[in-house]
């Protein structure tokens, strides 16, 4: 993509529990918002790439889903992607919620990384809402499990650390002709983004009043002949109950939402957008192969 003979370019998996932050420090690196981040956890649902530039160093950064035990089908296929995301690297980066005192529910991860061969850093984040002392004994205690190559303390929501990880990681990336065009900041497309958009807006709005298993699919994502851009979505939802608390009163969450979304993608895209929003339940929706495939997630039985 550059004749500059000097190009760089390589693979970053950033792994992680759920809500360790690893969209945010995705973005953070990126340098703009290519992941939606929320205080829920599992937020991240697919593997999405997200593409950052240093010097004449591209970093193709894979955000990956939480690592967790899975139960359910969805579950599943997110886990499965998340160490997908981690295939061929030339680093991973393990991101850990520096405020979680215990750590024993990283035990899993620790030994599935052990016995692979990629570079491993390990990130310790949040260090804004974190005491030094614990951090650094929690630090110890992770790579005194022999791992980590090296490790890194960072807060992804302040920038706190940021700058000297990706330069680091620049330096661990081979040399070789770029991936993406210089200004890519993303493999996901608009139309895909877009759904994201809406569905943190969903997370953000409603908090813990809608439960996790919702989603937002495309209908249409259509270009108007005066530039602006026409947007259908589908908001599914497991029950009939929820329905009530997605639209709120006379309507006015599921306007508030769609607002707040458009606002977001308007500024994203650089156009003006007109985002239609549709309420649709599908108690089964979380076993519809056609979901997966929009998302990008391998169907696992
Ligand atoms: N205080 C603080 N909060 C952070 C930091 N990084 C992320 N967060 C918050 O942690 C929450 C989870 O962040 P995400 O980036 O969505 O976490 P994630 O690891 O991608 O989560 P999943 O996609 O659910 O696995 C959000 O509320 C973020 O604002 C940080 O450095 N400091
Ligand atoms: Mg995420």
């Amino acid at each position: 993509m550059t004749d500059n003979p000097d190009t760089r370019c390589g693979l970053v998996a950033v792994l992680g529990a759920p809500n360790a932050g690893k969209s945010t420090l995705v973005n953070a690196l990126v340098g703009q918002k290519v992941a939606i981040v929320s205080a829920k956890a599992q937020t991240t649902r697919a593997r999405l790439l997200g593409i950052a530039l240093e010097g004449s160093t591209q970093i193709i950064l894979a955000d990956t889903p939480g690592l967790f035990a899975p139960r359910r089908r969805l579950d599943r296929a997110m886990v499965n992607a998340a160490w997908e995301g981690a295939q061929e690297a030339d680093a991973i980066c393990l991101v850990v919620d520096g405020r979680k005192k215990k750590k024993d529910y990283l035990q899993p991860i620790l030994e599935s990384l052990a016995g692979r061969p990629e570079r491993k850093i390990l990130i310790l984040n949040k260090v804004d809402e974190t005491a030094k002392e614990p951090l650094l004994i929690a630090a110890q205690e992770l790579a005194g499990e022999g791992q980590f190559d090296e490790v890194f303390f960072v807060s992804a929501l302040t920038g706190d650390g940021v700058a000297e990880l990706k330069t680091r990681l620049a330096d661990l990336m081979p040399a070789g002709p770029w991936h993406y065009p210089e200004d890519q900041v993303s493999d996901a497309s608009e139309r895909l983004l877009a759904c994201e958009i809406t569905r943190e807006q969903l997370y953000r709005q409603l908090h813990d009043e809608l439960p996790y298993d919702s989603t937002v699919r495309p209908e249409s994502y259509t270009h108007r002949k005066d530039g602006s851009v026409e947007i259908h979505q589908q908001i599914v939802i497991a029950r009939d109950s929820q329905k009530g608390i997605v639209l709120g009163k006379g309507g006015s969450k599921l306007k508030s939402i769609g607002e707040a979304a458009r606002k977001e993608l308007t500024d994203l895209l650089g156009t003006r957008v007109h985002l239609f929003l549709h309420v649709k339940v599908d108690e089964k929706w979380e076993d519809d192969k056609e979901i997966y495939e929009e998302l990008g997630l391998e169907w696992v039985k």
